[in-house]
C-alpha cells in the first residue's frame, strides 16, 4: 500500500498546467455540461414516478430505476441527494476526487493506482474492487477530473437552501470509464464501467460576511450508472447496491466531516 501511494505522489508531481489540453479534455467538458444541465436539474429530482426512493436517513435520500441492456446485464441508475452542515463544496469534491485518501473512505476498493496525470485537476485511474460472492472480481479504470463551476453556469436553483443563505459557490467531480495502456485487463477479472458525478453547493448564511463552519450548508447531488460488464444475478446486484450506496455517502461524509472539524474552513 505504501510502495501504491508513493507511486502516486510521483506521479501526481509531473502535473501539467490546468489549462492544458489533453486527450479528454473534450470529453470531459461535455460530461461536465451534460451533468450540469440534466443532473442538478429539478426535474431530475427523483421524486417522480420513474424514481424508487429506497433509502432516507435526515438529509439523505437516495433512489434508483430499474435498467436492464439486452442480454439482462443490470445498469440500475442511481441518485442521491444529501445537504451537509459545516463542510463546504470544495472540501467534499477534494476529498473525493484526492487517490491519496481514497483509501481512507472507500469501502469497496481493494487497489487504486494513478494510470496518467493529464493536468492539475484530471487524472487516470485503476482501481480493483474487493470481489462479492458469486461474482467475478471487477476493476475499473476511469478519468477522474475536478472542476470549480462559474456560478452563471448553473441554471438551476435549491429554493430551500436559498431561504438559509446564499449561493457561494460549486465543485463537481466527474469519474468516467476509459481505456488505458496502464490498465490492461487481468486475468481473472471483468471490466466494469462507471458514470459518476458529484456536484456540490455551498450556500453562506444570509448576512454573514465572515463565515464560519456553522454559518455554511452544502447540497450534494450524486449520481451513479455502474455497468458491470457481464452478466451477474440481478437480485444479488440491487441487493449489493441498495446496500452500500447509502453506506458510501454516509460513510464518506461523515469521514470529510471528521477531517477538516479541526482545520479552518476552505470555501
Ligand atoms: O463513487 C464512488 N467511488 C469512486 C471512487 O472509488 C468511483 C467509484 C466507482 C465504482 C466502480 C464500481 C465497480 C464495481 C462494480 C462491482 C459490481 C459487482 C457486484 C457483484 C454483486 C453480486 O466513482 C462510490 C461508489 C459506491 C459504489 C457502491
Amino acid at each position: 500500500l505504501e510502495k501504491e501511494l508513493n507511486e502516486n505522489s510521483r506521479l501526481k508531481s509531473q502535473v501539467r498546467a490546468p489549462s492544458e489540453h489533453h486527450v479528454h479534455s473534450v470529453a470531459l467538458d461535455f460530461k461536465i455540461r451534460d451533468h450540469l444541465e440534466t443532473t442538478i436539474a429539478p426535474a431530475a429530482n427523483g421524486e417522480n414516478g420513474s424514481w424508487e426512493l429506497f433509502c432516507e436517513d435526515g438529509e439523505m435520500k437516495l433512489f434508483t430505476r430499474e435498467v436492464e441492456l439486452e442480454g439482462g446485464v443490470c445498469v440500475d441508475p442511481l441518485r442521491a441527494v444529501h445537504v451537509v452542515d459545516n463542510i463546504s463544496a470544495k472540501e467534499i469534491c477534494t476529498r473525493f476526487w484526492d487517490t491519496e485518501v481514497r483509501l481512507e473512505w472507500e469501502l469497496t476498493i481493494e487497489t487504486c493506482r494513478v494510470c496518467e496525470v493529464l493536468s492539475d485537476r484530471d487524472v487516470v485511474l485503476y482501481q480493483t474492487h474487493k470481489r462479492v460472492w458469486p461474482a467475478a472480481q471487477r476493476d475499473v479504470c476511469y478519468v477522474s477530473g475536478l472542476r470549480e463551476i462559474r456560478l452563471e453556469k448553473i441554471a438551476y436553483k435549491e429554493p430551500e437552501l436559498e431561504r438559509f443563505g446564499e449561493l457561494k459557490n460549486c465543485w463537481l467531480v466527474i469519474n468516467y470509464s476509459v481505456d488505458h495502456d496502464g490498465a490492461k485487463l487481468q486475468p481473472g477479472m471483468v471490466r466494469a464501467t462507471v458514470d459518476v458525478a458529484m456536484i456540490c453547493r455551498t450556500y453562506v448564511r444570509h448576512g454573514v460576511t465572515n463565515p464560519t463552519r456553522k454559518d455554511i450548508k452544502t447540497s450534494i447531488v450524486y449520481t451513479a450508472t455502474i455497468n458491470p460488464g457481464g452478466w451477474v444475478p440481478k437480485k444479488a446486484l440491487r441487493t449489493v447496491y441498495r446496500r452500500e450506496y447509502p453506506r458510501f455517502l454516509r460513510t464518506f461524509t461523515q469521514y470529510v466531516a471528521k477531517k477538516e472539524q479541526d482545520l479552518s474552513l476552505n470555501l
